[in-house]
């Protein structure tokens, strides 16, 4: 496969710093950030298409979810050393000394399942790493439209979920799965991004909840392919990687139609994996977190809030989006990032 720079930088720094970040803007925040195009590893655009003023080596995906309420935000990736944008087939990104990012629309135009449409995307994704060099993928977003409908007798997440487990079992490296989320939006088309290093995070499992990819078969013939947690450290720096996470214990749903339930166990979940996450982390972690909150019904943020303070603090960085979950049972899912300090 050929790899494509759309714009070499032939200035790219070899300091050891592993520092990158993550950012949510809306369209005038997000032009400060924009103005330093090389240290932008990747946009994704929520309720936006690519805008005119991000400048056209920069990568950019647009997802199908829409933020909770406002107008359109931007998630911005952004590392310490300069970023150089790549491609390679379908798949998009940039990579800076130590991570990158990448994305890839999924086509469900033709005849193909949705499994063999997830299948294909993502033996792109693993040939993209390969390509650039940085073959352990550490985050995945998989943003399906239609999410928990049913396709011909099975659910469309339980088909993504098959699509994925074979390419996972074909190319993927590790033991076991990197962290994700999965979840349904309501427009356009669905679309996986990804961070990817050249060594692996190591991966935290919820005391409070079997593993997802141990789920029995109820939930479908594969089990979903992704870690609760993981802490990615490079040159003494540490972040912290907290998959989607929601109301379960074990594998079942709890607080069935219950709002202030289901918020109280996603925390328990959430305190659950941080506190794990300090027990494997080898300094105490620190730094800001950036959370992102999917709710089924936009109402619903005002009830998340206080718990999002609790949880991560009143500093902490938020998007809320509106999306389905991929029970339809779950109310709401909250995921988040701890950039080292
Ligand atoms: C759960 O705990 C809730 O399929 O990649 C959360 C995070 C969920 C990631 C995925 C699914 C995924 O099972 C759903």
């Amino acid at each position: 496969m050929q790899v494509s720079l759309l714009s070499p930088d032939s200035s790219i720094s070899r300091e050891p710093a592993a520092n990158f970040a993550v950012h949510y803007a809306n369209l005038h925040t997000a032009l400060a950030l924009l103005a330093q195009p090389s240290r932008i590893l990747g946009v994704v655009g929520y309720g936006i298409e690519r805008p005119g003023v991000l400048p056209p080596a920069c990568p950019f995906v647009a997802a199908p979810l829409l933020p909770a309420a406002g107008g359109a935000m931007f998630e911005i990736w952004t590392a310490a050393s300069p970023c150089r944008p790549c491609q390679v087939g379908p798949v998009i990104g940039a990579c800076s000394d130590d991570l990158a990012f990448g994305a890839i629309k999924l086509d469900e135009t033709g005849k193909a399942s949705l499994e063999a449409a997830v299948e294909a995307a993502y033996l792109n994704i693993f040939d993209f790493m390969q390509d650039i060099g940085f073959q352990t993928p550490i985050r995945f977003w998989n943003y399906l439209t239609s999410i928990t409908d049913h396709d011909q007798g099975l659910e469309r997440y339980r088909r993504f979920n098959i699509g994925r487990h074979r390419a996972f079992s074909a190319r993927l490296r590790q033991q076991v799965p990197p962290v994700a989320s999965g979840v349904g939006g309501h427009q356009g088309a669905p679309v996986i991004y990804f961070l990817a290093a050249r060594e692996p995070a190591m991966t935290i499992e919820n005391p409070r909840q079997v593993s997802a990819y141990a789920y029995p078969p109820i939930y479908g013939p594969c089990s979903p392919s992704f870690s609760r947690a993981s802490i990615y450290a490079r040159a003494s720096a540490e972040s912290l990687f907290i998959s989607g996470t929601a109301s379960i214990v074990g594998h079942e749903t709890r607080h069935r139609g219950d709002l202030p339930g289901q918020i109280a166990e996603t925390a328990a979940n959430l305190r659950a994996l941080i506190g794990a996450a300090a027990q494997a982390a080898t300094a105490p972690l620190s730094g800001r977190w950036s959370v992102k909150i999917y709710v089924q019904d936009p109402g619903d943020c005002a009830a998340v809030e206080p718990a999002v303070d609790a949880v991560f603090g009143a500093d902490a960085e938020r998007l809320y989006l509106r999306g389905d979950i991929c029970r339809s049972d779950l109310l709401m899912e909250i995921e988040a990032f701890r950039r080292s300090a």
